[in-house]
């Protein structure tokens, strides 16, 4: 699998290796066909498949993976390095030394003339022009229309979710679409920054282009382990969405091709055979599951791979783990607290050929190991765990009564509240305490339909959502700004 490296990490042989692959396929004619791709999607105006839509993250996946089997024909230890520019973000940092991107454009034409992409080596013509645009030379303007995504605005961007809202486009709230506001807020400036060259329809004319879309792959790719819960939206049969970003569309212009790419299909990079540099390793990551929380998705990505998974119990009581999906995978329990205690084992006591496993539970953490049964096979599922009659995994929240004491005791825990509306009312679910919360409510009578989310809208790091409510029961998710951020707190909902 090959790995994408932080440029600014790269050795000078990394950096030499990457400029000779990309200037040969620029001299085999290669680069320019890519150039034409992303014009003519811009060109396609309302019906643009890759930019103002669902599918700008997995268009540019896709069209990223294919630049980057490119470049590993010429040189197959070659793979897309990112620039973080909430880190190197200035005119000197050095992506821009001669010995890799170049330097800023001079002149009134803003003409770059330093690097291996000057015009002046003869060897970086551009021939693929928006149109209207007769400069050959490739064009920079740092700085000169806006300043470059920082980290808090990278931090506010990946707490979004869900992934994508109506109507689906530009217009989509930031506040309620991931991709809207990485695309408009965090990727725009990006290409605006760099100006010149960048801020065409022909951008990839630019190779700082591919830096920049890897970096914000990555984030994306960050987004969706952080978010275990948050699917590709919208789905097939969506109303209003253009050809292209619904979740099993064909993506153009490779939409001939059999299987055509689709925003499914590129979920799982690790399915594309890349990883990042900054990435925990699979092997050894724990996925953390909460107790009557929506199905988590994973996938048995390479043969051989055991996923782990961890969830709490605090109440002695019967649990239910399970798989769903046609992946014919086994389950097995371990704990308590102890990932080598080993309960008991499972392939297809579920449904189809899934795994079930039911028992009565003491408390402590529990582990389960999923693999798939045969050694030599992969594929997707999704996994779950719920508790019974009490369902000692969600409390519940009296509304207008006491608040509840909550604690987030690990990283990336997430606990889960229920209270149940019986008068239609503008309801206040708050927290309390000095621990910087993150809220998300779910309902009515579905913890997987989203309603919103909040930080800080209450005292200090405090989290409040008012919001006006019918009748039903509601959810309620707390967990820490940051994902390794551990303290206690308290949640009341009044009216
Ligand atoms: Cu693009």
């Amino acid at each position: 699998m090959g790995i994408r490296k932080n440029q600014s990490s790269l050795t000078v042989s990394e950096k030499t290796a990457f400029v000779a692959a990309v200037k040969a396929l620029k001299a085999n004619g290669t680069y320019d066909i890519f150039v034409a791709q992303h014009r003519a999607a811009f060109l396609a105006g309302t019906n643009d498949p890759a930019h103002g839509g669902p599918a700008f993250l997995p268009w540019h996946r896709e069209y990223l993976r294919r630049f980057e089997r490119a470049l590993q024909e010429i040189d197959a230890s070659v793979s897309l390095p990112y620039w973080d520019w909430t880190v190197d973000r200035t005119p000197t940092a050095s992506i821009w030394n001669a010995d890799f991107m170049g330097g800023n454009g001079t002149g009134a034409a803003q003409r770059v003339t330093s690097g291996p992409f000057a015009f002046s080596t003869g060897e970086w013509n551009l021939t693929v022009r928006d149109p209207g645009d007769t400069a050959p030379f490739l064009t920079r303007a740092f700085g000169a229309m806006g300043s470059l995504p920082t980290q808090a605005g990278v931090n506010a961007a990946k707490n979004v979710v869900p992934y994508d809202s109506a109507p689906w486009n530009s217009d989509s709230s930031m506040n309620t679409s991931f991709r809207n506001r990485l695309e408009g807020v965090i990727h725009n400036p990006g290409h605006m920054w760099v100006g010149g060259s960048m801020m065409a329809m022909s951008s990839p004319n630019d190779p700082v282009f591919w830096l920049h879309h890897c970096n914000i792959d990555r984030l994306w790719a960050e987004w969706q382990r952080e978010n275990p819960g948050q699917n590709y939206l919208p789905p097939s049969g969506t109303a209003n969405v253009v050809a292209g970003h619904a979740l099993d569309d064909p993506m153009p212009p490779w939409d001939d091709e059999s299987p055509p790419p689709t925003p499914r299909s590129v979920l799982d990079h690790h399915a594309l055979d890349y990883t990042y540099d900054n990435e925990e390793p699979d092997t050894g990551e724990i996925v953390p599951l909460a107790i009557d929380a929506p199905p988590v998705p994973a996938s048995i990505a390479q043969a051989g791979e055991v996923d782990v998974f961890s969830f709490p119990v605090t109440t002695s009581g019967n649990y239910v783990i399970q798989t769903q999906g046609s992946t014919d995978v086994v389950a097995s329990l371990y704990g308590p607290n102890d990932m080598a205690a080993f309960i008991t084992e499972d392939d297809d006591s579920g449904p189809g050929s899934n795994s079930r496993i039911a028992r009565d539970l003491t408390a402590g953490t529990y582990y389960v190991r999923v693999r798939h049964y045969s050694n030599s096979s992969t594929g997707s599922y999704t996994i779950s765990v719920s508790g019974s009659g009490a369902q000692p995994g969600i409390q519940t929240i009296q509304v207008n009564g006491p608040a509840v004491q909550g604690t987030i005791s690990a990283a990336n825990e997430r606990d889960m509240y229920r209270f149940t509306v019986t008068t239609p009312a503008v309801h206040t679910i708050e927290t309390a305490g000095s621990t910087d919360c993150f809220l998300t409510l779910f309902g009515p009578d579905n913890p997987a339909t989203f309603i919103t989310q909040d930080d800080d809208s209450g005292p200090g790091t405090n989290s409040r959502i008012a919001v006006n409510l019918g009748a039903g029961e509601y959810y309620a998710r707390v967990r820490h700004y940051s994902p390794t951020g551990t303290g206690s707190y308290s949640i009341s909902v009044r009216t």
